[in-house]
């Protein structure tokens, strides 16, 4: 690069932070830094295939729901997560790389999604407790991405944080219907709580000494909060549900700070969240296999949505 252009890649970079600052809003066609693109691609390409993979848990128990009701609303639910998958798929080409790409990405493993999927789904009570702590994880994030700096990110998460409302809902009424019913079934929930509460904890990333990414999405506003601050947003109003329907939270460190007004929590365990992001979860192998199998079963819908396309192409040319 010569001094000249330095100097006005500087002078850009400068106007940018200065515009972002003010809470200007940038928009697909607005310059941006390089940097910024990469990261937003990066963290959108990931939110999106995390609400894609996030199918396939909770996809493993329409069959087996134990009522119409519930078949009805899971079904829902799943659906809404294909919905929220392509927003954010749509939100992410407008930064440049096409969705096909972004999804080549997920099925050849180079791509990360999110952490919690790579969890087994055991008992019907994990249905509740993905709902509840995930979603309710996933709706404390995706508040904050609302107000995000990028325009078609922020926008995507307004509709979502919707559904993820109606998602965290039918959860926690799962949970406190059990809780209301025989042993065995307060057992089931309480089992599920104690395997999902620590992962869904470790959803909001490393501590923030750890995160290399949070300084640049910080300053741009990608990221409002760190990632301590809303899994302890997540911590403080979560706890309180548990304790309404009879639910103990599986840390024996958990406890009210009256000064800070937080609960304090034990520690999360790190070295399992690492092993989870480079592939060594208990479900990493079976989700990649599970997707690039789904993929594959689809491709005649694609190949049938495509020569629909061209036909329709063809006719309006005529
Ligand atoms: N899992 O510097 P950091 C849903 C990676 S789906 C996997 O803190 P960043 C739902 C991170 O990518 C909702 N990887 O990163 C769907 C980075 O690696 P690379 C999903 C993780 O980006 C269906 C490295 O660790 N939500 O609700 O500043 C059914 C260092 O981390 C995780 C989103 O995707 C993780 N948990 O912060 C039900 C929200 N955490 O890329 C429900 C959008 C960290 O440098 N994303 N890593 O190789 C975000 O808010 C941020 O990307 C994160 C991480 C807070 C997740």
């Amino acid at each position: 690069m010569n001094e000249a252009t330095l100097n006005s890649t500087q002078q850009s970079d400068e106007a940018f932070n200065e515009s972002i600052a003010k809470g200007k809003t940038i928009e697909p066609k607005d310059w941006m830094p390089e940097k910024y693109r990469k990261q937003l691609l990066r963290m959108m390409s990931q939110h999106a295939h995390s609400e894609v993979v996030g199918m396939l848990p909770e996809g493993n128990w329409i069959t087996r729901a134990p009522s119409l009701a519930r078949k009805v609303g899971l079904i829902a639910k799943v659906q809404d997560e294909a919905g929220h998958g392509l927003y954010i798929y749509s939100g992410a080409e407008t930064l440049g790389m096409d969705r096909s790409e972004m999804i080549d990405q997920l099925l050849t493993g180079k791509a990360k999604y999110s952490s919690i999927f790579n969890y087994p789904t055991l008992t019907w009570a994990d249905m509740g407790a993905i709902g509840w702590l995930v979603d309710g994880a996933a709706i404390v994030n995706q508040t904050a991405l609302a107000k995000c700096s990028y325009g078609p990110y922020a926008r995507a998460m307004i509709r979502i944080c919707k559904e993820e409302n109606f998602h965290n809902k039918q959860g926690y009424q799962i949970m406190a219907i059990l809780m209301q019913g025989t042993k065995e079934q307060k057992e089931m929930a309480q089992d599920a709580l104690n395997r999902f509460w620590w992962p869904s904890l470790m959803m909001f990333g490393p501590s923030d000494a750890h995160s290399p990414n949070s300084v640049d999405l910080m300053k741009w506003k990608v990221k409002l909060y760190s990632n301590d601050d809303l899994r302890q947003r997540f911590i403080d109003r979560t706890v309180p549900q548990a304790e309404a329907i009879g639910l103990r939270i599986p840390d024996d460190k958990l406890k009210w700070n009256e000064t800070t007004r937080h609960y304090e929590f034990g520690e999360i365990n790190w070295e399992e969240f690492n092993q989870v992001i480079s592939g060594n979860g208990p479900c990493n192998r079976l989700r990649f296999q599970q997707r690039n199998d789904a993929h594959s079963k689809g491709q005649w819908v694609r190949d049938a949505a495509s020569a629909y396309a061209a036909k329709q192409q063809q006719k309006n040319a005529a």
